[in-house]
């Protein structure tokens, strides 16, 4: 990994100072034996730092007490078998601690910081000659936006309004240090997430200086080439972890193309343009002569979904279009004429070879992969990419037996966007209220990493114990609810 200091020292200057407040939970049956357990409802998803007061009643304590501790984003998550999880994610992952209690009363902060809205204690060890008592459990919220900032949704219909209401909190809780992805899993920057958290940020708590600051830090730590990582660490230093998707490195043109319209920031512009160009450059060499994206069987090569079946050669066709999109109205703003010309031919020779190829006219979608494998992405993705307007290609696809599907809300968020330029408004709004009223409908108070409506137990990680029930790329409502369907 290569390090640009300068680039580093600007995101560190726009490092944000954490707003925090102190909430409790309400506790009432709190007296506990052996074996007995006490789950306290703190009544809203929050991250941050628990500390809880814990005295007893009976004769003086005679022997320390163990106690579990599980929180839980989701009530449900209690009720998953935590043992038999052996994914490919890590379990340590999973939010529980055991602690010993020597003496009491005990205040006991515990130093991990928790995304959770749920708090179980399980007494797994105590002595008969005391209970103990759960007196007051409070959590330090953390956050770097401010409801302060959030103007009000205007709507007078109650079903969007949830919707808007949830997308926002989802968003509040992914902003940190910087936009996490999850602050349950995996806590840092992911550049997929960041986009769309963008995107949301511009609709609703507009800290600009928060994007700002993790463009750069994305400049600021890339592979040898100049190749944008797909994640970023940001403790105990800055470093690009050592993973790269196609989609994800090429995702950093449109998301420093739309700060710019945002603000106007033509400083940061100009700065990040070259390392935003380079990705271009770098992806130009998994193309072949006839103008197609390579195909791969590695996993992640290229992100788009979650789906495990999902052959991604046309969506990354038409993300890398997408994306030239941005880099030619970045280089007009940049008055770079020549460059724009370049895009621009580029651009067209993709853009035919995916009609010529990748279009299947007696089955009217676009297909993927040496199978031809007909999935709802693909559709997505060539409409993004300006190679289709034709909504009834999504349409399509959906109805062709064994079409794959999507998985994931960052999926989802595609799928509105490209009902959306294919004029399709009514039923993008449909699909913001099915699959994310699906989640409010089920209870979330933020929306979630995964969501198959058909299958509860979808995980791409071996067990849905990992899974992330507030995850930043699934605050898309806020974004489109508040851009395009205001009364
Ligand atoms: C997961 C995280 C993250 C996402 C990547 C591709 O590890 O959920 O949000 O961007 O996958």
């Amino acid at each position: 990994m290569i390090r640009n200091a300068q680039f580093l020292n600007t995101a560190e200057a726009f490092k944000p100072i954490l707003n925090r407040r102190t909430v409790s939970a309400q506790v009432q049956k709190n007296t506990l034996k052996d074996g007995d357990s006490l789950v306290l409802d703190f009544q809203e998803h929050l991250v941050g730092f628990v500390t809880l007061s814990l005295s007893f009643e009976g004769s003086h304590p005679d022997a320390p007490a163990w106690i579990e501790l599980q929180f839980a984003e989701r009530k449900q998550e209690f009720s998953e078998d935590v043992q038999s999880y052996n994914g490919w994610v890590s379990k340590s992952w999973i939010q529980q601690e055991r602690i010993h209690v020597d003496t009491f009363p005990s205040i006991v902060k515990l130093s991990r910081r928790y995304a959770f809205r749920y708090l179980k204690l399980t007494v797994l060890g105590i002595s008969s000659k005391y209970r103990l008592k759960v007196e007051e459990a409070q959590c330090e919220a953390v956050s770097s936006a401010n409801d302060a900032d959030l103007k009000p949704y205007q709507t007078q219909d109650r079903e969007l309004s949830t919707i808007d209401r949830i997308a926002c909190r989802t968003l509040h809780d992914c902003m940190q240090d910087v936009f996490e992805d999850g602050p349950k899993r995996d806590r840092r920057l992911w550049i997929g997430d960041l986009r769309l958290q963008a995107l949301a940020n511009t609709q609703t708590y507009r800290r600009f200086d928060l994007v700002r600051r993790c463009l750069y830090l994305f400049a600021g730590s890339t592979f040898e080439n100049g190749q944008i990582s797909a994640a970023i660490f940001t403790e105990p230093e800055i470093e690009a972890d050592d993973t790269a998707m196609f989609d994800y490195s090429l995702l950093f043109v449109p998301t420093l193309w739309d700060y710019y319209e945002a603000t106007g920031d033509r400083e940061t512009l100009s700065e990040l343009w070259p390392v935003a160009y380079r990705q271009i450059g770098l992806a130009r060499d998994a193309f072949d002569a006839s103008g197609l994206v390579r195909d791969s069987n590695v996993l992640g090569w290229c992100f788009t979904d979650w789906n495990l079946q999902l052959n991604k050669q046309t969506s990354a066709q038409g993300t890398y279009l997408y994306c030239l999109k941005a880099a030619k109205q970045i280089a007009e703003t940049l008055e770079d004429t020549k460059l724009a010309a370049q895009i621009e031919a580029d651009y067209a020779q993709k853009r035919d070879a995916a009609l010529r190829y990748l279009f299947d006219a007696k089955k009217g979608v676009f297909v993927s992969g040496k199978d031809r494998q007909v999935s709802v992405a693909s559709q997505v993705w060539m409409i993004l990419g300006g190679v289709s307007d034709d909504a009834q290609i999504l349409f399509r696809a959906k109805d062709t037996d064994g079409v794959i599907g999507m998985v994931t809300p960052y999926m989802y968020h595609h799928y509105v966007q490209a009902l959306i330029d294919t004029g399709r408004r009514e039923d993008a709004l449909n699909t913001l209220r099915a699959y994310w009223g699906g989640m409010a409908n089920e209870g979330a108070d933020t929306f979630w990493e995964l969501y198959n409506p058909e299958n509860p137990n979808e995980s791409p990680y071996g067990g849905t114990i990992v899974l992330s029930y507030c995850h930043a790329w699934s605050c898309a409502p806020a974004y489109f609810l508040r851009k395009y369907y205001t009364e």
